[in-house]
């Protein structure tokens, strides 16, 4: 390969544990309304589950994920920070955060930078592409927890690698595969055989 391998990281559900927080903030803003277990979770929309569940939760749901520090306070998912650091390290690598914004975008956009400033430094804030459509990104690999992403190009550049989320370990992935966690070390045999491609 002429260029470094190019590896697009997501952020939600990836380096950020928006499932957990989410359902922790809505148990505490909405205690006495029924809520969704993650290991009871399916479907990448958490709303859409919600208001199927019962009418009226889905917007509490995005009441929730739209308030002021809800993405400036996400916990890490397990081993994430660690992973990337050392991913960006390797040799004839190039790491990139690929990330999409809320439409409601009043804290959202600010606190996904105040995100990666505390966690992974200011040096990462050069690495952050935000995007709607991530097809049009131009990398070799995207490891992304939401199941389906499509977009402009039908054919993108990068081959999707499903990360394991509470909501996706149902889903039918069409032969696409997975990386389950960021502790065990799997990623690295995912990243050294694209390095060999
Ligand atoms: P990312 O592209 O980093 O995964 O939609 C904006 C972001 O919020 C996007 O971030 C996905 C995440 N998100 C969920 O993961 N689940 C949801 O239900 C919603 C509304 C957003």
């Amino acid at each position: 390969r002429q260029s470094n391998l190019r590896v697009l990281v997501d952020m939600d559900g990836v380096l950020c544990d928006f499932e957990l927080y989410l359902l922790e903030s809505y148990k505490q803003k909405y205690p006495n309304e029924p809520c969704i277990e993650l290991q009871d979770r399916e479907g990448f929309w958490v709303k859409d589950q919600y208001e199927k569940l019962k009418e009226g939760l889905g917007a509490n749901c995005v009441n929730v994920h739209n308030c002021k520090g809800f993405f400036k306070n996400l916990p890490e998912i397990p081993g994430s920070i660690e992973a990337v650091k050392e991913l960006s390290q390797m040799e004839n690598v190039d790491v990139f955060l690929c990330t999409s914004p809320l439409n409601y975008y009043k804290y959202c956009m600010q606190e996904k930078y105040a995100w990666v400033e505390k966690h992974l430094g200011k040096n990462w804030l050069e690495k952050i592409i935000i995007t709607k459509d991530k097809t049009v990104v131009n990398g070799h690999v995207l490891i992304d927890d939401k199941p389906n992403i499509t977009g402009a190009m039908l054919q993108p550049s990068w081959e999707h690698i499903v990360f394991t989320s509470c909501h996706n370990t149902g889903t039918n992935l069409h032969g696409k595969r997975r990386l389950d966690n960021w502790t065990d070390g799997t990623w690295r045999d995912l990243i050294e055989e694209f390095k060999k491609r």
